[in-house]
């Protein structure tokens, strides 16, 4: 999903012919072995950190990618390898955030996220930000990366939905062990915006397949917390987030955020 700061509306560009580079419908498999040396190979204009700008136009938007991640090594190499040439191609002028959460206690997407929010903006001046999960890949690159002038959700027709939108209120790349999805789709429509979706044909995705990670349970609040968000997205959230930063470290094609984030009250 993309977000973009109330101050930075932009105007959604006019339909345009396809760039040259654009494929359209791609073949994701995560059969064969990936090594991060092969994906740093296969990307020599990544720069440190993870940060890519098109050589040849001067793209309108600037984007940061931000990822919730913890213990998922494999997933990472195969999201890189797949989301880097797929970028490349779409002319983004990005940089990919990977929001690593520290320790063993229970896993907070949502607040991985404010983070990566935050932290993106202490590098450079983004102008919107894309929440994806570390296993999901597009499997067509006329799903842009770039900014919208409503709120994006990119992954509507998932593999194990069977390539449908699962509900219409449904704003997430995952199906929600907080309701978190739910509740941030509740928000974009308290504040009077509108979710913007790509054609279900190009929105498809494919997510690597895996069991349940370890603290990481459905919260049995989250059909109640859904239902107070009028209440709560006022003073929870961005507003009164607070977390301990450990490691900023710029890697070749990423730049991992480790943090402590603390525990369910
Ligand atoms: N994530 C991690 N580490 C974790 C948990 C989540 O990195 O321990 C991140 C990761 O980016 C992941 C996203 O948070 O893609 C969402 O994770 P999720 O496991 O909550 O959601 P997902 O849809 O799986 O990937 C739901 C459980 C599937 C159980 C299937 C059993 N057959």
């Amino acid at each position: 999903v993309s977000l973009q700061p109330e101050t930075n509306q932009t105007p959604s560009p006019k339909p345009q012919p396809p760039c040259p580079d654009i494929l359209g419908r791609l073949l994701i498999e995560f059969s064969s072995q990936m090594t991060m040396e092969r994906v740093q190979k296969e990307n020599p204009n990544v720069t440190e950190g993870g940060r890519y700008t098109p050589p040849d136009c001067r793209p309108r938007w600037k984007v940061a990618i931000i990822i919730p991640f913890r213990h998922r090594e494999n997933h990472l190499k195969y999201w890189l390898h797949y989301l880097h040439p797929i970028l490349r191609r779409q002319r983004i002028d990005y940089g990919i955030y990977i929001i690593n959460q520290l320790g063993e206690d229970t896993f907070n997407r949502a607040k991985l996220l404010n983070v990566g929010y935050t932290e993106a903006l202490k590098d450079a001046e983004y102008d919107c930000f894309i929440f994806s999960d570390v296993d999901l890949i597009p499997m067509d690159d006329r799903n842009l990366y770039h900014c919208y002038d409503q709120p994006r959700h990119f992954a509507i027709a998932m593999d194990k939905f069977g390539f449908r939108l699962p509900y219409s209120g449904y704003f997430g790349g995952y199906w929600g062990w907080g309701g978190e999805d739910d509740d941030i789709y509740n928000r974009i429509t308290l504040n009077g915006m509108k979710v913007s979706r790509p054609d279900v044909r190009i929105g498809r995705y494919r997510m690597i397949k895996h069991e349940r990670d370890k603290h990481n349970e459905p919260n049995p609040q989250r059909f109640n917390k859904i239902q107070n968000t009028k209440n709560t997205m006022k003073k929870d959230g961005i507003s009164s987030l607070t977390y301990k930063m450990l490691e900023v470290r710029r890697f070749p094609l990423y730049t991992n955020i480790s943090v402590e984030i603390g525990k369910p009250p």
